[in-house]
C-alpha cells in the first residue's frame, strides 16, 4: 500500500495532556537519543522525513481548559490531536510509512484520524487498526471514571463517542477520520473497565486478552488477529508500551502486571511487518521520568530500550 516503502515519515510528539503524569512528553527525545532514528536510517535503510523536530505543541494549549463532558484538558487534547492528524495525513499522502513517537495514547486520535483519512483519499480503502495495550482505551467521556482522554481514543475513532456539532470540542473528527469496529483488533488486554467490556461485547469487537495469549500462544493469536482483519488491508499498529510486562517496561503511567514478554511484543511487531500491509505505527506511553525520579535509571532505560526494539521489529529488523 506504500508507494515509497523505504521512506519513513516521523512525527515525534511530546504531549502528556491525555493523562495526569508529567514525563511522557520526554519520551520522543529519550527514544531518539538512545539511537532509534539512527538505527532506522543506517541499519534498516530508511530515508527519514520530518525527524528534525520534536513537537511540543505548547502554542496549542489554552490557558484555561475546564472539563468538557468530564474530559480533562479537552481543548488541548483536541487541538493537539487535530494538528497531529494533519501531520500524519501529509506524510501518509506521500505514500510513506508513518512512525509516531508519543506521548500518551490520546495522540492516537490524531495518528489514526490522519492515516485513515489518507488511506481513504489515496487508495479508497478502509484502514484496519491493531491496538496492543493492557487497556482497551474505549471509554466514552460518559463511561470514563478518570476523565483522562488517553482512556478514550478508540471511542472517538470508531464513532462510539461523538460531539453533537462540528463546533463541539472534538467536532473536527469526521467520517473520513473514523475506522470501523469490524476492522479493529486488540491484543494484550488485562485491565478493562466494566463499561468498556460492555462496549466490546455489544459491538462485537475482536479482542485477544492475556488469557487468550496464554491459551493459544502468541503465534496462533497473531494468525487469528490478522485473519480477522483480512489480507490485503492497510494496517495501523498502535502500540502502548504498557502492553509489555512491567518486568521489561516499568516506566509507564499505568503499569499492569501479567503482561506480554519482550519477545511476545517483538513477535507481534514482526508478524505485522511480515504482512507487508503496515502503513503506520505508534509507540506511546513510554515515560522515562517515572522510574528515573525514583532513582531507578535502569527501569527507565529498559523501557526506552523495549520501545526501540518494538519499533525496529515492526520496521523489519528481524528479516533475514
Ligand atoms: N481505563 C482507565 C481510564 O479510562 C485507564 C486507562 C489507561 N490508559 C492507558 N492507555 N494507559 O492505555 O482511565
Ligand atoms: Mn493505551
Ligand atoms: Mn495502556
Ligand atoms: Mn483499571
Amino acid at each position: 500500500f506504500l508507494s515509497h516503502p523505504q521512506d519513513l515519515g516521523i512525527v515525534a510528539v511530546g504531549f502528556s495532556g491525555g493523562q495526569g503524569k508529567a514525563g511522557v512528553d520526554a519520551a520522543p527525545t529519550a527514544l531518539i537519543e538512545s539511537g532509534l532514528l539512527t538505527q532506522l536510517r543506517d541499519e534498516l535503510g530508511y530515508r527519514l522525513h520530518g525527524h528534525d523536530a520534536v513537537h511540543l505543541y505548547t502554542d496549542l494549549v489554552p490557558a484555561r481548559d475546564p472539563p468538557h463532558r468530564g474530559m480533562k484538558n479537552p481543548r488541548a487534547v483536541s487541538a493537539v490531536t487535530r494538528r497531529i492528524a494533519e501531520q500524519v495525513h501529509a506524510q501518509a499522502r506521500e505514500g510513506r510509512l508513518v512512525l509516531t513517537l508519543g506521548g500518551d495514547h490520546s495522540i492516537a486520535i490524531g495518528t489514526i484520524a490522519g492515516s485513515a483519512s489518507a488511506v481513504r483519499a489515496r487508495l479508497g480503502r478502509e484502514l484496519a487498526v491493531i491496538w496492543v495495550d493492557a487497556h482497551a482505551d474505549i471509554n466514552t467521556p460518559e463511561t470514563s471514571g478518570s476523565g483522562n482522554v488517553h482512556g478514550m481514543p478508540v471511542a472517538f475513532l470508531t464513532g462510539l463517542a461523538k460531539e453533537e456539532t462540528e463546533e463541539g470540542v472534538f467536532g473536527w473528527i469526521g467520517d473520513e477520520h473514523r475506522i470501523s469496529v469490524k476492522k479493529l483488533v486488540y491484543i494484550g488486554l488485562r485491565d478493562v473497565d466494566a463499561a468498556e467490556k460492555k462496549i466490546l461485547r455489544e459491538n462485537g469487537i475482536k479482542a485477544f486478552s492475556m488469557f487468550d495469549i496464554d491459551r493459544h500462544g502468541i503465534g496462533r493469536v497473531m494468525e487469528m488477529a490478522l485473519a480477522h482483519i483480512g489480507s490485503d488491508t492497510p494496517i495501523h499498529l498502535s502500540f502502548d508500551v504498557d502492553a509489555i510486562d512491567p518486568m521489561w517496561a516499568p516506566s509507564t503511567g499505568t503499569p499492569v502486571r501479567g503482561g506480554l514478554t519482550l519477545r511476545e511484543g517483538d513477535f507481534i511487531c514482526e508478524s505485522v511487518h511480515q504482512t507487508g500491509s503496515l502503513v503506520a505505527l505508534d509507540l506511546v506511553e513510554v515515560n522515562p521520568r517515572l522510574e528515573r525520579d525514583t532513582g531507578n535509571d535502569l527501569g527507565a532505560n529498559e523501557t526506552v530500550r523495549a520501545g526501540c526494539s518494538l519499533v525496529r521489529c515492526a520496521l523489519g529488523e528481524s528479516l533475514l
